[in-house]
């Protein structure tokens, strides 16, 4: 168990984290009154977004549904460029909205948070720095988000390896030139396809190295016009409406039929005319039995698998590119511009690891099946340790000292996804057991932010020094949560969803997969009755 050091700093409440999530939560216990502390290891707002500066980065949610909603002011004075914001747009934004809410001095930026235990005695939480310095809270707020500790293999080789490496979520501020270099990328995920294209423009040569094709729909990506702009702003209250009574803050008109229940033509037409959308959402949540048939889901699987086959001119790379091993969804879609027809290039080559496994790193490339391929820089874009990684970083230690690690060994449990029973006076923003990335993630962190805001109001109010979920509604919370994503088909997604991508960590989905819409209405009945299944003292 740590021992008490002297503060440097005793405020009411520390938030870690300074991306959407972070700006928010500080903004709102300001409103409450309270003095808060931020801290983020950037040197500057943004989160995920300040981190994952890779080429062709972009967000897979239409820009102006990516945005604080909360705010007239932020919704009135900012204007989007594209339908799907790049990274250096959300960059800008998340500056903009952290500017207007005046919360940029409570940051202390460039500073890691390395422990966080509970003074039991205290009811306060003492958080050690990596400059050593401490700071005490009442309240310890996570704002850490879900995909922000990457994820490089234990390749073996790798630090034999002579020639550059980046992970694409670790990119070099000032960029990387690829001109004249052979290039490989390690990964085809959201990361992956988004910047296959862009290194193949520069390189000399690309190689892919694939392990699980990607099921990817074109973004069609263009200039957003005024009239859109205006219309959107318009009808704001409309838009936050229907984006909160949705499942994924992302509202659709899914058919009232089920996806068996037409022919395969009529099918086909309607699979075609929301291609055209070129809208993740539009296409999943198409038919209600979509993700819960894997008879179904095989329907939309092979639509996709025809893009594939109508954008790749070679018959036999085009099959390799195809996905066939998972159902559609149970893995993220991953949204592109000219990824398929990336591999039309005479300069880029597929090699699928499952056919030629890699072996190892080499002084001068990577050698696969049996052949060596040379190679002056590797991309990686292999992901992260998603969700419950960010917040394992940290040694965080609850009552009697008990580190979070040992008490999430077996996969995590929380109550709601936001408190974790030994855990008094911690609230984390989209946790495991929450609906966090299954969602347009901003719509769940407002609601996150909101209703732990309302909370911390409350028990203020009434003067209370320690709040901690019952362990027994935390283990049913959790309990419940996995029983209902054993009814889809998310368990067969082998992906970070489940925490499979890590080696040793355990395999569970970490989302609630009961949707936005019916999280948000537990979450205030809830309240409703009294915080239920929280221990206030
Ligand atoms: O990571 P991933 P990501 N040997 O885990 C492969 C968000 N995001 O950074 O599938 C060889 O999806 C791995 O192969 P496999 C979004 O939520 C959003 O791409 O495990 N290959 C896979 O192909 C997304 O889902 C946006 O077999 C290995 C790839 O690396 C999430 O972040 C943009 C390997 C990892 O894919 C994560 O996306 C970017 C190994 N040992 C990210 N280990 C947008 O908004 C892993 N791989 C659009």
């Amino acid at each position: 168990m740590a021992t008490t050091t002297t503060p440097t700093e005793t405020v009411d409440a520390v938030v870690i984290g300074a991306g959407f999530a972070g700006i928010y939560m500080v903004h709102k216990l300001n409103e409450l009154g309270l003095m808060v502390r931020g801290f983020e290891a950037g040197d500057g707002v943004g989160g995920t977004w300040f981190w994952n500066r890779y080429p062709g980065a972009r967000c897979d949610v239409i820009s102006m549904e990516y945005a604080y909603t909360f705010s007239p002011e932020l919704i009135e004075e900012w204007t989007w460029t594209e339908r799907y914001p790049a990274q250096p747009e959300i960059l800008r934004y998340l500056n903009f909205a952290a500017d207007r809410l005046g919360v940029k001095p409570h940051f202390q930026f460039s500073t890691r948070v390395v422990s966080a235990w509970f003074d039991d005695d205290a009811n306060q939480w003492e958080i050690i720095l990596d400059d050593g310095s401490v700071t005490r809270a009442k309240y310890f707020i996570t704002a850490v988000g879900c995909l922000s500790t990457s994820m490089t293999p234990d390749f073996p080789g790798l630090s034999d390896y002579a020639g550059e490496v980046y992970h694409t979520a670790d990119w070099p501020a000032d960029g990387v030139d690829f001109a004249g270099k052979r290039v490989g990328v390690i990964g085809t995920g959201s990361s992956g396809v988004q910047v296959i294209p862009l290194v193949a423009q520069q390189a000399a040569h690309l190689t892919v190295f694939q392990r699980t094709p990607a099921f990817s729909l074109a973004c069609g990506n263009r200039p957003l016009t005024e009239q859109e702009l205006q219309d959107f702003k318009d009808n704001i209250d409309d838009h936050k409406i229907r984006s909160r009574a949705s499942g994924t803050g992302q509202y659709t008109d899914t058919l009232e039929c089920n996806a068996l229940d037409h022919t395969p033509e009529r099918r086909h037409a309607v699979y075609e005319e929301r291609w055209d959308r070129h809208r993740a959402i539009d296409l999943i949540a198409c038919y209600p039995d979509l993700f819960a048939s894997r008879e179904a889901n095989e329907t939309i699987a092979e639509f996709f698998r025809g893009k594939i086959r109508a954008t790749v001119t070679d018959p036999g790379l085009a099959e390799k590119l195809s996905p066939r091993t998972y159902p559609l969804g149970a893995k993220r879609i991953t949204l592109d511009t000219n990824y398929f027809e990336t591999y039309n290039r005479d300069d880029v080559d597929l090699v699928s690891l499952r056919e030629q496994p890699l072996h190892t790193f080499t002084t001068t490339g990577i050698r696969a099946g049996d052949a060596d391929y040379d190679l002056d820089a590797v991309v990686l874009a292999t992901g992260f340790d998603a969700i419950t990684g960010p917040l394992l970083k940290i040694d965080i230690r609850g009552v009697g000292g008990r580190t979070l690690q040992d008490k999430w060994a077996d996969g995590p449990t929380t109550y709601l996804g936001v408190a974790v029973d030994e855990f008094p006076n911690m609230f984390m923003l989209t946790g495991p057991g929450s609906p966090n990335v299954l969602t347009n993630v901003v719509c769940a962190i407002e609601q996150h932010v909101e209703w732990t805001g309302d909370f911390i109001r409350d028990l203020e109010k009434r003067g209370a020094a320690r709040v901690a979920p019952v362990a027994a509604d935390a283990q049913k919370w959790t309990a419940d949560a996995v029983e209902l994503a054993d009814g889809t088909l998310y368990p067969e997604g082998e992906s970070w969803y489940t925490g499979v991508n890590i080696p040793g960590k355990p395999r569970v989905i970490m989302s609630y997969v009961g949707g936005l819409d019916v999280y948000r209405q537990i979450c205030d009945d809830v309240a409703a009755d009294d915080y239920r299944g929280f221990a206030v003292s």
